[in-house]
């Protein structure tokens, strides 16, 4: 029996240094606070500007020096459905050297627990909804996120290599579309939630009577608050250890549509939306199945009425230095 099989997830060492990958992001910031929250008192993050994780030698020279026990590796560049279409070399070439630098690091200096972020996007384009961890390579892949997804999708690879041939027990979580503070408002760049609440909240305060959306407004997603997938992702290193990823979401979706009316009621925008179909509409559903992470013992307990309405009140206390 390796010892990945072996290994029985408990309690993690809240003194232990603990270093997540991506701590100034959306989703690492949101690991950062919870677990900040639960009790641990060494955790080590590296702006950019102090750590480029592209930078193979200094990334290995980190690792040596902080000696992590546990990894959170939420690193990544991410971007909205216009930004992966226009830029797939960025995504695909940064998000492979980002990940494999820390990953071998990390196996280099003997990390004992790592959690690798992917997303719901390394499945494919028609995946049977609502999605299960098992469709991952049954088809093809969404063309306007495929030089992502593939990066994603080596990572979970290399993880799982790494419990094979090492017998490490490290897993992965793919999370379903996350929003919530700290989010990239940029209008071109951004993913769908933080674009809507921008914009609906900038033609209430110019008073503008016409908001533009992009696409149809029929595909559907499923938005998770990233306060929920931080709980989720410390909830799986105590209890989790399988080769397989783990889905993290809530289980429910809804157009883009529906999403749109409910930003415009947050903000109180009572003018007329249209829709710019020149726009891509991405993947028609992507609907995860979260019945291998229930069965583990957590669910998403925030739900998207109350979410929005905090990062509509996030957006505006923090409107001069929101990333965009
Ligand atoms: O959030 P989004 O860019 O992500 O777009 P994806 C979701 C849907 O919202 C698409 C529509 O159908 C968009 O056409 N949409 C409407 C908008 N208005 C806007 C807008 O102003 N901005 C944006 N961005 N969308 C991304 C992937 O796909 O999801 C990434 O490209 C990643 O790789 C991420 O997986 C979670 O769900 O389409």
């Amino acid at each position: 029996m390796s010892e990945t099989t072996s290994f029985q997830p408990g309690p993690l060492d809240r003194q232990a240094p603990f270093y997540i990958a991506g701590h100034r992001g959306l989703a690492g910031s949101a690991v950062w606070r919870h677990l900040e929250y639960s009790g641990f008192t060494n955790l080590v993050g590296r702006r950019s500007a102090d750590l480029d994780l592209r930078d193979r030698d200094a990334v290995f020279q980190f690792f040596s020096e902080i000696r992590p026990q546990y990894t959170v590796l939420a690193a990544a560049k991410v971007g909205g459905i216009l930004a992966n279409s226009t830029y797939p070399v960025d995504f695909i070439s940064e998000n492979l050297r980002i990940q494999t630098n820390v990953l071998d690091a990390a196996l280099a200096t003997g990390v004992e627990r790592l959690l690798f972020l992917g997303s719901s996007c390394i499945y494919p384009k028609f995946a049977p909804q609502p999605i299960t961890e098992d469709s991952l390579l049954t088809g093809a892949l969404e063309p306007t996120n495929d030089a992502y997804a593939i990066a994603k999708i080596a990572g979970i690879m290399q993880v799982q290599a790494v419990r094979r041939q090492y017998g490490l027990p490290w897993i992965s979580a793919m999370p379903t579309n996350l929003y919530g503070p700290g989010d990239n408002f940029s209008p071109q760049g951004s993913h769908v939630l933080p674009a809507l609440i921008r914009r609906y909240e900038n033609a209430v305060v110019t008073g503008a009577e016409r908001v533009v959306n992009w696409g149809s407004g029929s595909p559907r997603r499923e938005f998770l608050h990233v306060d929920d997938m931080a709980a989720a992702c410390l909830h799986l290193l105590e209890t989790y250890n399988g080769h397989e990823q783990v889905n993290v979401g809530t289980g429910t979706d809804i157009t883009i549509r529906e999403l749109a009316n409910v930003v415009a009621d947050a903000v109180g925008y009572q003018g007329v939306t249209e829709w710019d179909t020149s726009k891509p509409d991405g993947t028609p559903q992507k609907l995860l199945d979260v019945s291998k992470l229930e069965s583990e013992g957590w669910k998403a307990k925030i739900s998207l009425a109350e979410g929005i309405a905090s990062t509509v009140h996030w957006y505006r206390d923090n409107f001069e230095s929101v990333r965009a």
